[in-house]
């Protein structure tokens, strides 16, 4: 069976943006079709400053937000990054390989790092070989992403071709990057040229999965639009970016193409789609956020079944890095 990676920061509190990019999908590819392995990337969170306390707190958080999402740690493996060594491990080796000038081209650094880059961490810059080894230290083949990943993924192939190519082998897979699904990139409520983050300073430009109804409902509400009713094709929404940001969470959340959406809603203003959107997204979000909650009441709980996860992904990742070790000649222990 072909196997799945994919990541999440526990860098803040997960957004829609998170949801429907990312964790909605690793559901979806739950089941006899794929192996799946899931991760809180802790590892890539501190490349930017957190706060060990919250940083402690996300991870659970976004453990609990995984499973209230769907994700079942007995069919998936769920774990933490910094529990399961080899992915830093691997990492080293990939930092060898990749190249100063590949890491150098990659929009995120270039956003995050800004125009002080002497100022950011080393790990920053870094940060796509570690993403490289958390997929390829399984041999995953697929990766289930939102759009503004798919440089990374590019980057993840180039270190895996060239690793293969340096040390003559054909060791490391060529992964797929699986961007699919109606809200590939879901924007700012505030802003339609910026993606949803959770870094974003203001509250209102996203919808955070934490969020109760009212906190929704007036998200939704006060979204940024255009005073043009809703057109009858998705083309009439081409130099519309918040109106056609609020069709694809429409779409995202209610398991439809956009198309559909556009036919069911055309002509209708915004003061009557919106209330539509809010009823949908409550009804999907809220049984996550009270789920995510009675998880958090538990930490140990949530601890315990990370731990578990750790294991069921040592057995796999051991022996990728031991034969990874052993084509670059280092001395195996005894
Ligand atoms: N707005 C988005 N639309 C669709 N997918 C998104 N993803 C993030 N934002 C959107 C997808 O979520 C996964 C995990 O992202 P991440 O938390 O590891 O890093 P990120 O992309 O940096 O997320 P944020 O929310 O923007 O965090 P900050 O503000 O800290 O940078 C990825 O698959 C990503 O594509």
């Amino acid at each position: 069976t072909p196997r799945v990676f994919s990541g999440i920061q526990p860098s803040g509190g997960l957004t829609l943006g998170n949801y429907l990019g990312a964790i909605k999908r690793f559901v979806d590819m739950q089941g006899a079709a794929f192996e799946t392995i899931y991760c809180m990337v802790d590892l890539h969170a501190i490349t930017v400053w957190q706060d060990p306390a919250d940083l402690t707190r996300n991870t659970r958080e976004l453990c609990a937000g995984f499973i209230a999402a769907g994700i079942d740690p007995t069919q998936s493996i769920l774990i933490n990054q910094s529990q399961v060594p080899e992915h830093a491990q691997l990492a080293w080796i990939f930092n060898c390989v990749a190249r100063m000038g590949w890491m150098g081209r990659m929009t995120q650094w270039k956003d995050k790092a800004g125009k002080n880059a002497e100022a950011a961490s080393l790990g920053l810059f870094a940060y796509p070989a570690l993403m490289a080894a958390d997929i390829l230290i399984y041999h995953a083949t697929h990766v289930p992403v939102g759009e503004d990943q798919k440089q990374h993924l590019e980057l993840t192939r180039d270190i895996a071709t060239k690793f293969n190519h340096d040390y003559g082998v054909d060791f490391f897979p060529i992964t797929e990057p699986v961007i699919e699904g109606a809200a590939t990139r879901v924007m700012s409520l505030r802003d339609g040229s910026k993606k949803m983050s959770k870094s974003d300073p203001s509250d209102m430009s996203r919808i955070n999965m934490t969020d109760d109804a009212d906190a929704i409902a007036k998200k939704i509400r006060k979204a940024k639009t255009d005073p043009e009713p809703l057109p009858d094709t998705l083309k009439g929404l081409d130099d519309r970016p918040e109106a056609r940001n609020l069709v694809n969470i429409y779409a995202a959340l209610a398991d439809m193409s956009a198309e559909q959406v556009i036919a069911d809603h055309a002509g209708q203003q915004f003061g009557q789609f919106k209330p539509a959107l809010v009823d949908l997204a409550v009804e999907k979000l809220a049984p996550i956020s009270t789920e995510m909650a009675r998880l958090m009441d538990d930490p140990a709980e949530i601890d315990r079944i990370l731990a578990a996860g750790a294991l069921r992904a040592r057995e796999i990742t051991a022996p990728i890095l031991r034969k990874t070790y052993d084509i670059v000649g280092m001395v195996p222990p005894p």
